[in-house]
């Protein structure tokens, strides 16, 4: 087979706003989407439907450009993308003409049958982040990867593909930085420079379109709000999810659960969440209770609240083929399922046995699968648990010729995850009424934000695993994913309980801070460590819930801008060496001012990379110069986490759960810097959609530690705080002598002078 070379461009004209290019082989349309945004979509035969599990805005409606006979210019603001008709070649430039990425000049995009690709020039400093869940390092030069979803089982930190699909990184090379984000969902080809001589890095498709967003704004967060605003961002999620979440595979009875939900208030280690994994179910059949073990859910999820507790359940795609059973009568009766071509119903093999899967890419089949979940809301479940939906089948592989919605598997398998999350977010949307769901899902496709938070799988109880996970939590977020977990603990295997300690204290910095572990395993609440640990667990927890307002606000952030909750230094620092060294790579920013070292539990010292300002160690102030490595103790007591000279951190008192009032005092830190900061608080009901008619209570906290001044700008929104009062606590101010302050949480403007 030849591969297939672009040609020459033969007929230029704009339709629509559309330039369309067309080459003897090809069509090339390009759209512009915002000065910072142009698209690229190159097909031999475009359809008519120009569709996108993804991208939720609309191209601008016409824009510059220049014709000459060798080029076309086309100009955004931001932007020019110099065309080059012979052969047909895209290379795009900052609006001063600074090259930001160029097509390969010998290749460019090609096909080879169906498969698509594009070869693209490689600077000789490029490095290349995102990919979202993916194996290796930070910088992704040198290495290639596949999207494919799977269930993949006892993955290592060099297994690919893993569950999720995210077609979107990041180019960063002179100074400049530039996304690309390939919305394709066949199974798909990134290489960054993986064959000898880096000659080029390309990307590409089994089939499909080559079809691309061009991001050329400068600074990788601003990458990041551009490219969620193509694709979405996440909705404020439910204040109790922040909590602590304790899982297993499996609690096996009602009684478990409640035992296991008393023994966290006995012991008075905070916790919000508890989770019934598959054996709730009668045979696995989902949306259904096991009538022996679980006779009564409505009572034991009324005690669970009682208690404080919210109760979250596993949903998998598989539906039994059993007659009798409520979902497979009605899917086969309604043509649910995905289908072989001459319509027979597919069948694999899942827990239940033999199984049909919801084809989640028709609408009708969504809304079918969302109103199930009544059987589970109406007793009372909050959360909704999705996994298997790479689809999983065990031993086995989907035939290719299997139908979903109207394609074959092989063009939608990476977005099954995503369409049955979004099914999933849309019922129980609706059946909660204004009450927010929560849903947590294994697979996914760009975008899966707007529905649903995500979790990396099967991990394993070792150290390797403690730092890849985060190095996984941290990719996950430049590709707009900002709700994420790992298994704390590690899902298989038995971590020691220094392991154990160790990831507990990164669960309070991560955003989905959940504690699960395989069938088989030993247990793992927080007291079956011993006492010295489970000691030292409730306290990392404690802090968790003492940092809620300040990560809540974290969140807030993330709804606005798409900037995620743990940070790879690479958002700030993303010309910094030192941040992709292999040593550091794995430290991230959690929120705006707070640097975390993730470090072994076999390792009581640490050395840690600060990037340029000062930083402040958590907990005891001690000052460090940055730009530099620093060699720290780290005992499994005390993480190296590091404030930002400046830095802003509202914080609670300790509490059982969310729904605790504590002790009404917001406590603003405040950290000495030599600059001015400021931070968005913001604080509503923590569980309803009113924040959408404007029931929010948000204010700029701004604090100037060179005046030292703290100003709290007038409070925007009408939700009454639950603080009452606001008590600042000043740190790195020493022989000044300040005081704390304690004031009424008014609405109006506050201004403190120390
Ligand atoms: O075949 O539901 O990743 O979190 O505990 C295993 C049982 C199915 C895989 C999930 C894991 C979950 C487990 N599931």
């Amino acid at each position: 087979m030849n591969a297939e070379i672009i040609g020459n461009v033969q007929g230029v004209k704009q339709q629509d706003g559309v330039l369309i290019l067309k080459t003897a082989e090809a069509e090339a349309r390009v759209y512009s989407y915002s000065p910072t945004i142009i698209r690229v979509n190159i097909s031999k035969q475009h359809l008519e439907r120009d569709e996108s599990f993804a991208v939720i805005r609309q191209p601008v409606t016409g824009f510059d450009f220049d014709e000459s006979s060798a080029y076309i210019d086309v100009f955004t603001p931001a932007l020019k993308l110099r065309i080059q008709k012979s052969p047909l070649r895209f290379n795009f430039f900052t609006n001063t003409g600074m090259p930001l990425s160029a097509d390969d000049e010998r290749y460019g995009t090609t096909w080879q049958g169906e498969r698509v690709i594009t070869y693209r020039k490689i600077y000789a400093d490029e490095k290349f982040i995102g990919l979202g869940e993916k194996a290796g390092d930070l910088n992704r030069r040198g290495t290639s990867y596949t999207n494919w979803n799977t269930d993949a089982v006892d993955y290592t930190p060099k297994t690919d593909p893993l569950y999720k699909t995210f077609p979107f990184f990041i180019g960063l090379h002179s100074g400049l930085t530039y996304g690309l984000f390939f919305d394709n969902t066949h199974k798909s080809y990134f290489d960054f420079g993986a064959s000898t001589d880096e000659q080029m890095s390309w990307f590409g498709a089994d089939g499909g379109d080559m079809n691309y967003y061009f991001f050329g704004a400068q600074g990788v967060a601003q990458i990041i709000e551009d490219y969620t605003w193509l694709t979405g961002r996440m909705e404020m999620p439910p204040l109790w999810s922040l909590g602590y979440q304790q899982c297993r595979w499996s609690y096996m009875s009602s009684d478990e659960v409640l035992k296991i939900a008393k023994t966290f208030r006995d012991k008075q280690i905070p916790a919000d969440v508890i989770y019934c994994d598959i054996d709730y179910m009668d045979n696995f059949k989902i949306f259904t209770w096991n009538k022996e073990t679980f006779p009564e859910p409505k009572k034991m999820i009324d005690e669970l609240k009682q208690l404080g507790f919210k109760l979250v359940t596993i949903v998998d795609p598989g539906i039994k083929i059993e007659n009798g059973y409520k979902q497979y009568d009605e899917g086969l009766d309604k043509g649910y399922f995905a289908t072989y071509p001459d319509g027979e119903n597919y069948t694999g093999y899942v827990w239940p046995g033999r199984c049909h899967f919801p084809d989640f890419f028709r609408e009708e089949v969504r809304e079918w699968w969302g109103s199930a979940f009544t059987a589970l809301a109406e007793p009372g479940v909050d959360g909704f648990w999705n996994d298997m939906n790479e689809p999983a089948v065990w031993n086995q592989n989907i035939p290719w010729m299997v139908k979903f919605g109207d394609k074959y598997m092989p063009e939608v398998r990476n977005a099954y995850g995503m369409q049955m999350a979004r099914a999933t977010y849309e019922g129980t949307r609706e059946i909660l009424g204004n009450k927010r769901p929560f849903v947590l899902t294994r697979a996914a496709y760009a975008g899966t934000q707007r529905y649903s938070a995500i979790w990396t799988g099967d991990n394993t109880g070792t150290d390797e695993h403690l730092l890849f996970g985060q190095r996984l939590v941290n990719s996950l977020g430049i590709t707009g994913m900002s709700f994420t977990g790992v298994d704390i603990g590690g899902f298989s295997g038995n971590p020691t309980p220094e392991l154990m300690v160790r990831w507990n204290s990164l669960g309070t910095y991560t955003p989905m801070f959940r504690n699960h572990a395989i069938q088989g395993s030993k247990m793992r609440e927080p007291w079956e460590w011993g006492e010295e640990y489970e000691q030292i667990i409730k306290k990392d927890i404690e802090q968790r819930y003492k940092l809620l307002p300040y990560i809540y606000s974290g969140f807030y952030q993330s709804t606005q801008t798409g900037l995620p909750l743990s940070r790879t230094l690479a958002i700030e620092h993303a010309f910094d060496d030192s941040v992709y060294d292999i040593r550091f790579q794995n430290q991230f920013m959690f929120g705006n001012s707070i640097l975390v070292a993730p470090v072994v539990s076999t390792e009581l010292t640490a050395d840690v990379y600060l990037p340029e300002g000062s930083w402040y160690r958590f907990g005891s102030d001690k000052i460090y110069e940055g730009g530099q490595v620093i060699h720290v103790p780290s005992p499994l007591t005390d993480l190296p986490v590091f404030i930002k000279a400046g830095g802003i951190i509202p914080m609670q008192s300790g509490v059982q759960n969310t729904s605790e009032q504590g002790d009404g005092i917001l406590y603003i830190h405040v950290w000495n810097g030599a600059e001015p900061n400021s931070f968005v608080y913001y604080e509503d009901d923590g569980t309803s959609y009113d924040y959408e008619q404007g029931v929010y209570y948000k204010r700029l906290i701004s604090f100037d530690p060179v005046k030292i001044v703290l100003r709290l700008s007038p409070v925007q929104g009408v939700f009454k705080s639950r603080f009452e009062q606001l008590r600042i606590v000043l740190h790195g101010f020493g022989e000044k002598g300040l005081k704390d302050e304690l004031i009424e949480n008014t609405t109006e403007e506050i201004v403190i002078e120390f």
